[in-house]
């Protein structure tokens, strides 16, 4: 019997046409954005892997004391028989939680658009843990999506403070989808880094080696490959700016000069101006009773609050 299931509900061709959409969309309006989803193929998921390894990038190591002091709490408050993780990725960070769900943990549910990720995860976590049950979905957790029949009570993961790259309206759509996919009595963990002095912040997003700068720039080799443009990445600058009114960083990229991208697959060409800015990330930073009212509206009642030693990141529980 195979403890490895996979789930496509995405058509093979969708991310194509979300791709055509979203560049179509958003280099046609003033200001010029993209969405960040657009930064993780092979090398842009490698090159955030680096991320997480740098000295200035706080959020993965935050996150992942917490989960190591709070797994047991966790696993003992929800009784959880069923994990889902959304954006699961490498699900590297999950094992403590699977690990405290042992033994009566029923089924794992990973779900990424990333169907690599998910054989891959799937692979690294049964070859220590044999009698796990796994059973993958590749699907967009933006869009809602029907989860397999397993045991509840379920526990829904969001981790990594990804939850930061979605605005307001978006956040609200995606908590109110989270919900519609638990029942009374489920769990729901939230990991958002929070507000703090903006040094850290900028330098979290603008490190010294440029892996960031890199990683941003990446979209732009993404858009060339996947539709014929010829955006140079050596024509923009990286940038990472605080907006302490909304409380998020913003990562842009700036036109060093006037110049044109074209691209022949949308029968576009896109002018900059020099000093011309394309937003490519909004990561939100949190608050204690910002995130309890954004929890409260979408129908969750937050249970507890964690956070890393220094304050940095927390880790929520809330109860459906
Ligand atoms: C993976 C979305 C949590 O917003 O901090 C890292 C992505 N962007 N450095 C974040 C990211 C620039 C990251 N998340």
């Amino acid at each position: 019997m195979s403890t490895f299931q996979l789930t496509r509900t995405l058509a093979p061709d969708a991310a194509a046409a979300d791709l055509r959409a979203d560049v179509l969309k958003g280099l046609t309006r003033s200001p010029k954005e993209l969405p960040p989803k657009w930064f993780y193929d092979a090398r842009g998921s490698e090159l955030f892997d680096e991320i997480t390894r740098l000295p200035e990038y706080y959020p993965t190591r935050a996150e992942r004391e917490i989960l190591v002091a709070r797994a047991p709490e966790i696993a003992a408050a929800t009784g959880a028989r069923t994990l889902v993780e959304l954006g699961s990725g490498s699900s590297e960070k999950t094992r403590f939680l699977i690990d405290a769900l042992r033994p009566g943990l029923a089924a794992y549910v990973p779900v990424d658009v990333s169907e690599s990720a998910l054989t891959g995860a799937a692979e690294a976590l049964l070859a220590d843990r044999p009698e796990l049950r796994v059973h993958a979905l590749v699907a967009d957790f933006t869009r809602g999506m029907t989860l397999p029949e397993t045991p509840g009570p379920r526990l829904v993961a969001f981790l990594g403070g990804t939850i930061g790259n979605l605005l307001p309206d978006e956040r609200r759509a995606f908590l109110r989808s989270v919900r519609s996919m638990t029942a009374p009595g489920d769990g729901f963990l939230l990991g958002t880094d929070l507000v703090k002095d903006e040094s850290t912040l900028v330098a979290a997003y603008d490190d010294a080696a440029g892996v960031t700068a890199e990683f941003n720039k990446n979209v732009l080799a993404v858009i060339d490959r996947e539709l014929g443009a010829d955006a140079d990445p050596a024509d923009f600058d990286h940038v990472a700016r605080w907006d302490r009114e909304r409380e998020w960083i913003e990562m842009r990229l700036r036109a060093r000069h006037a110049l044109t991208v074209k691209i022949p697959d949308l029968d576009l060409v896109v002018p900059f101006e020099a000093g011309e800015e394309l937003r490519t990330e909004v990561s939100a930073k949190f608050r204690q009773e910002g995130v309890r009212a954004e929890l409260a509206e979408a129908g969750f009642e937050l249970s507890r609050w964690w956070t890393d030693g220094e304050g940095r990141f927390a880790l929520s529980l809330a109860t459906a």
